[in-house]
């Protein structure tokens, strides 16, 4: 029985991930991967179009990987690899980039925001391509389905729209793969700030519920989450942005309804329901970091599990760019 194909990935970013790509993303990941025959890669050409020093860079390209296993990603169910470990990906975006057009390019909102923020002399071409390269990994592994958050469907609807056009052109070669929006609910704010989302770039570390933090920092940091003075656990997304985040997170974690949290904690003070919190959060990412750690104890071993999966990708990955490179009409070399 052939299971539909299922395609995600994170950017080695930063050295832990954190509780909202933990609830956002390596949750759903782990459950889909049952039903779905899934890749998951680390990617870290996409990070390339971040500065950072060499060595840090693959160390958080390790810790990723070990933190997407110890969440419960079985790389002898789903493909987990180093996106850099199957060449396919870099040259399969080049083709896709002489079918985009620029202004179709010029037109993703991530791109407009990021230049913006950093100006034109701190924004790379690499930034500008970056949603081509995203195409090319997904449409690589004949995707049926793309999990992401709300803030990647653009590059989806581009990967869609090239899959399309390249089809039309040259005949059929890729399948059109269908985002999967994350729910609303699956959002996670920084503890601090809870108008803004939880994300590896926050500008202070208060806020963000690393994977890998000790747990008596995590129970810390929920302790000191930003409420409001009313003192009553109750959902309230616009008014009470602060409380209603620490129950969205309650409620991911443990399975149980927004209500019944409430109910639990009625006539009780935000501090009960902090220590409540901080109690989940410890149990949920207690085993996570332990094994992410051992995992990381052992380098050699993981990179061993990294190299049989970036074979398996590879297979697939060569498959889909020979196709390519045969309808374009590269001479195939002799
Ligand atoms: P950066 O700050 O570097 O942009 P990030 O922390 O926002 O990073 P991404 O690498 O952009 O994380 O996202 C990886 C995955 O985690 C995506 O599927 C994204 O939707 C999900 N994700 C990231 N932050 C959150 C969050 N706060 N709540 C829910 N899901 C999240
Ligand atoms: N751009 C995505 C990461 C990413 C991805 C992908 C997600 C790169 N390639 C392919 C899904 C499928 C992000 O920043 N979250």
């Amino acid at each position: 029985m052939t299971r539909p194909r299922l395609y995600s990935g994170m950017q080695p970013s930063a050295d832990s991930l954190h509780l909202g790509n933990y609830i956002g993303a390596l949750l759903q990941w782990r459950d889909l991967q049952e039903a779905y025959e899934a890749f998951f890669s680390v990617v870290d050409l996409h990070a390339l179009t971040q500065p950072n020093d060499p060595a840090e860079r693959r160390e958080k390209t390790r810790r990723t990987a070990a933190q997407y296993i110890a969440a419960g990603i079985e790389p002898s169910k789903s493909t987990l690899y180093v996106q850099s470990h199957v060449r396919a990906h870099a040259e399969l975006a080049w083709v896709l980039s002489t079918i985009t057009g620029f202004g179709e390019a010029n037109r993703m909102t991530q791109f407009k925001d990021k230049s913006a923020r950093y100006g034109a002399d701190q924004t790379n071409v690499g930034l500008f391509t970056y949603p081509v390269l995203m195409a090319a990994d997904i449409l690589l592994y004949q995707t049926d389905i793309v999990p992401v958050g709300d803030d990647q469907k653009q590059h989806v609807e581009l990967t869609r729209d090239l899959a399309e056009r390249f089809n039309g052109r040259y005949g059929q070669t890729f399948r059109v793969p269908m985002p999967v929006i994350q729910k609303d609910t699956a959002r996670i704010y920084d503890l601090q700030n809870p108008t803004s989302k939880m994300s590896k770039s926050a500008a202070t570390d208060a806020g963000v519920l690393w994977m890998l933090d000790a747990p008596d920092v995590s129970a810390k940091k929920i302790m000191r989450a930003v409420t409001d003075s009313e003192g009553v656990v109750r959902y309230d997304k616009e008014n009470k942005p602060g409380v209603s985040n620490l129950l969205v997170i309650y409620t991911a974690l443990t399975g149980r309804q927004i209500p019944s949290i409430e109910d639990e904690y009625a006539g009780r003070g935000y501090g009960d329901f902090k220590k409540g919190l901080a109690e989940v959060v410890v149990n949920e990412f207690g085993p996570v970091r332990a094994r992410a750690l051992e995992l990381l104890e052992d380098p050699a071993e993981l990179d061993r599990v990294l190299a049989v999966n970036a074979d398996r990708a590879a297979e697939v990955a060569d498959a889909t760019l020979a196709d390519v490179y045969a309808k374009v009409g590269l001479l195939r070399r002799g």
